[in-house]
């Protein structure tokens, strides 16, 4: 059977380290939120689970997978590609022309890391076929561009949204950190995720969560200062044991991983809150 949704989000696969797991894409999975909230129907494909070789035989798995999971399901206004970054650039090129060939005509916008990275912009435009990108934080921004695409408003002016590769908008953050809906997890499988394949630290499902979002530091390496602007912004430690309440109630989630930027950044407020969450 075949099913229609406003919005198609697709997490590209990556190539990763021996024996590292699979975490769930919660970025992807905040966005998916953000459009539900505002009204749209939205599906999360999360390729990573099963596919990530970057070899020429698993650029061709990963093509076959596409073509059997994406028979079925038909996107009306857009489909949104990340979170983008430098290992998944084979599969996000495989995607790309498979995307164009299966959905002529829906546009395609890229958000998450690379994406958001100025100097990367045209190759988004000029090799990945991107109709647009949001740089930094989507949530807020997302509903806007999609809105303006369905309305014939391309180009207008939205915090964060990139329409050329000439664009040099500044990155998106969020206002309120508190006030985004939680994740949509109920769009991805939570028991297919794994954070290794060699350890076995957690006897049921797990998920990634946040404390905070943000770095004060400038690590040369490191896309934190770039994606978030060297804002820190931390969650309130009611919100943040809701979201742990309902991953546990909802979803059977038993286990938790904090991917914060800088978890243990010097801060009365944040060491309270990891204690109190350790507690609970
Ligand atoms: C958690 C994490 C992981 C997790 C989960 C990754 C995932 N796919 O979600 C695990 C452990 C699996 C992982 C693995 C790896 N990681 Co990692 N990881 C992170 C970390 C610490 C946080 C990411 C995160 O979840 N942030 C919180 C959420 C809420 O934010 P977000 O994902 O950025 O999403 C927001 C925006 O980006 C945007 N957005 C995201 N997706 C989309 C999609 C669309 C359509 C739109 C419009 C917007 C949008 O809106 C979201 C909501 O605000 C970042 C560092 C960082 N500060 O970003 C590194 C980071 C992403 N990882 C990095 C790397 C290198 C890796 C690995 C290659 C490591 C390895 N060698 O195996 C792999 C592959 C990563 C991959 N392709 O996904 C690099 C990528 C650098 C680059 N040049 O691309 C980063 C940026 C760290 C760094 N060095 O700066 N990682
Ligand atoms: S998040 Fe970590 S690696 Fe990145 S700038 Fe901050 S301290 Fe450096």
């Amino acid at each position: 059977m075949s099913e229609t949704v406003d919005v198609l989000l697709i997490h590209p696969p990556y190539h990763r380290r021996a024996g590292s797991g699979v975490i769930p894409p919660i970025g992807l999975a905040y966005v998916g939120s953000a459009l539900e909230q505002v009204g749209y129907r939205v599906a999360i494909l999360d390729c990573a689970v099963d596919c990530g070789s970057q070899s020429h035989d698993g650029l061709m798995q990963f093509q076959a997978f596409l073509q059997e999971r994406l028979k079925n399901i038909d996107p009306t206004l857009c489909i949104g590609l990340g979170p983008t970054t430098t290992p998944a650039l084979k599969s996000l090129y495989v995607l790309s022309e498979f995307l164009d060939k299966r959905y002529s005509g829906i546009p395609t916008i890229y958000g998450g890391p690379f994406a958001s990275m100025k100097d990367q912009v045209p190759l988004f435009f000029e090799i990945l076929r991107a109709d647009a990108l949001v740089r930094g934080e989507a949530e807020e921004v997302l509903p806007d561009l999609i809105q303006a695409m369905v309305s014939g408003n391309t180009g207008i002016e939205i915090p964060g949204v990139v329409w050329n590769p000439g664009d040099k908008t500044p990155v998106a953050l969020v206002r309120d950190i508190n006030s985004l809906a939680f994740p949509a997890r109920h769009l991805l499988d939570n028991n297919r995720y794994k954070p290794s394949l060699r350890r076995n630290i957690f006897q049921g499902p797990i998920t990634a969560i946040y404390l905070s979002r943000g770095c004060p530091y400038h690590c040369a390496f490191c896309v934190s200062p770039l994606l978030r602007g060297n804002r820190v912004a931390r969650r309130d430690n009611s919100n943040f044991f809701d979201e742990m309440k309902t991953c546990i109630e909802r979803f059977g989630i038993s286990g938790f991983i904090c991917y914060d930027d800088c978890l243990f950044l010097k801060s009365r407020n944040l060491n309270d809150q990891v204690h109190a969450s350790a507690l609970k």
